[in-house]
């Protein structure tokens, strides 16, 4: 029976040739299915299922008794089968795309050794490695000499949360000790389109939602620095204490770049904390051609930089970075001391884990440093000028055709926002009908797309704005020809 085989096996484990074989043929079929296949243009970009449908195709229930390798062989087939494969060139859906094979085996390599970064004895390569990264980027930032602080952490919300721990604990250190009784109303301040996580680790800090002024946005999307003024101002005159601006570089939606040396300059006036949050624009700094999009990022007091995002590293790859050395121990360290001992036989500042609010973390560094030591500084700049030119093209592209409208007439970023105006829809009327009518076009046009599998780009709403596409582009294997395949694509699912 099941329960006599699974005990059997239990008792006797497999040898390591056992495992070799089984681990070779799981690898064979990942790097076949999962990686080669999901890249290939001629194959579909998911297989699309209901969650019910799925659900039953799926066998995904937990037993008391052990599966053969056969079978597990036959479930990872599966997981792969209907999984989105994001490493496909029309996988533009979301602000992460591709597979570099470096950064891959970095990541597999990181599953391998499987460490924990939080003490030098058991992470003494990464530890090392993540300081020479994040040295490297404060110094793309522009921070003097690279100086300053830095960490990687799980996903650009939590490093703007660190952003904004810090801000607290740099003007109310005793915050620290004495929690949220006694604090002033603390209020930041961060553009409508900036990205949600701003307002949620307010709220989940304690800050609360209310304290989050929101800062109207120009026509491109961009922050605009009158209102800040004003907002500071208003702050000030109900007794509450500002502390901090979060600034976007690279907004989610429209791809805009706040203005930073203008915003540089309200902190230094007001004394404030300056967060950039560039998880997604960051990667531009390795351009000399587009890092000028973020020209004041150098006045920062802490920045939150992705590359995962733009610059294509494996999820999730994110940093939170800082000029303030020594903030972040100050701010967060507990000195756990079954952890963290002060009388281990090395050096223990490089026991490194205490100035995050994690305890166990991946070792995200290892993917990215690989992927950088096989491209070079070079190669990431390729790769950025790379995606930026494939955004123009695009952008250029669908302005010559009579089908499409920009949402931005000129983009900064590679996101490009824009309506497909389907053929019974080009002749009639711009009247609330009109909206509410192409307001229903991009769903129904994704709703096509995934069905078929043949593509994933995202749509949303923005304020007033009825529904539109963006695209996202940060994969640098897609061409020309993939930019005309997408929009000839997005013509033939919405033709009616
Ligand atoms: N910060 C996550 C962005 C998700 C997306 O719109 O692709």
């Amino acid at each position: 029976s099941n329960d006599n085989e699974s005990h059997q096996r239990f008792e006797s484990l497999p040898t390591r040739s056992a495992h070799e074989n089984f681990l070779r043929k799981c690898i064979d079929e990942i790097l076949n299915s999962a990686v080669f296949n999901a890249t290939e243009r001629s194959n579909k970009v998911l297989e699309f299922k209901n969650p019910d449908v799925l659900a039953n195709i799926l066998d995904l229930k937990l037993k008391s008794a052990s599966d053969s390798d056969e079978k597990l062989m036959e479930l990872l087939k599966d997981t792969i089968k209907y999984s989105v494969k994001t490493g496909h060139p029309y996988f533009v859906n979301q602000l992460f795309s591709g597979v570099d094979p470096y950064a891959l085996i970095g990541q597999w390599l990181t599953d391998a050794l499987n460490p924990s970064v939080y003490t030098y004895e058991v992470s003494p390569v990464f530890t090392l490695m993540e300081e020479i990264v994040l040295e490297e980027m404060r110094k793309i930032v522009g921070y003097e000499n690279g100086a300053g602080d830095g960490i990687f952490c799980p996903g650009g919300s939590i490093a703007n949360g660190y952003a904004i721990s810090c801000a607290r604990y740099k003007f109310m250190p005793d915050s620290k000790s004495k929690g949220l009784c006694n604090l002033p109303r603390l209020v930041l301040f961060t553009s409508e389109d900036s990205h949600y996580s701003v307002q949620k680790l307010a709220s989940f800090m304690g800050i609360g939602s209310d304290n989050v002024y929101k800062i109207k946005t120009d026509s491109r999307g961009k922050l605009q620095v009158d209102h800040l003024e004003m907002e500071i101002q208003r702050a000030k005159s109900e007794g509450a204490l500002p502390f901090l601006v979060s600034a976007t570089a690279g907004t989610t939606v429209l791809g805009a770049f706040d203005p930073l040396d203008s915003i540089a300059d309200i902190c230094k006036k007001y004394n404030l904390w300056m967060h950039v949050d560039a998880a997604w624009g960051g990667g531009a700094l390795m351009s000399q051609k587009y890092r000028n999009l973020l020209k004041g990022i150098e006045r920062s007091d802490s920045v939150t930089w992705n590359p995962h995002k733009l610059l294509a590293a494996p999820q999730q790859c994110s940093t939170f970075l800082t000029r303030h050395q020594g903030i972040l121990s100050s701010c967060h360290s507990t000195n756990a001391t079954y952890l963290f001992q002060k009388d281990k036989f090395y050096d223990t500042k490089y026991d490194t884990g205490d100035k995050h609010i994690q305890c166990g973390r991946r070792a995200d560094v290892l993917k990215f440093w690989f992927m950088w030591r096989a491209k070079g500084t070079n190669g990431l700049e390729e790769h950025v000028n790379r995606v930026f030119e494939n955004a123009e093209y695009f952008t250029k592209q669908i302005k010559s055709r009579c089908d499409f409208e920009m949402v931005l007439e000129d983009p900064e970023c590679t996101n490009i926002s824009f309506w497909y105006i389907p053929p019974s829809l080009q002749n009639v009327p711009r009247d609330d009908e009109f909206r509410l009518k192409i307001h229903r076009v991009a769903p129904k046009i994704k709703e096509r797309m995934m069905k078929e599998g043949t593509m994933m780009m995202t749509y949303q709403p923005l304020g007033d704005k009825p529904n539109f596409f963006r695209l996202v582009l940060q994969n640098s294997a897609l061409n020309k020809d993939d930019m005309l395949h997408i929009i000839d694509e997005i013509e033939r699912l919405g033709c009616d």
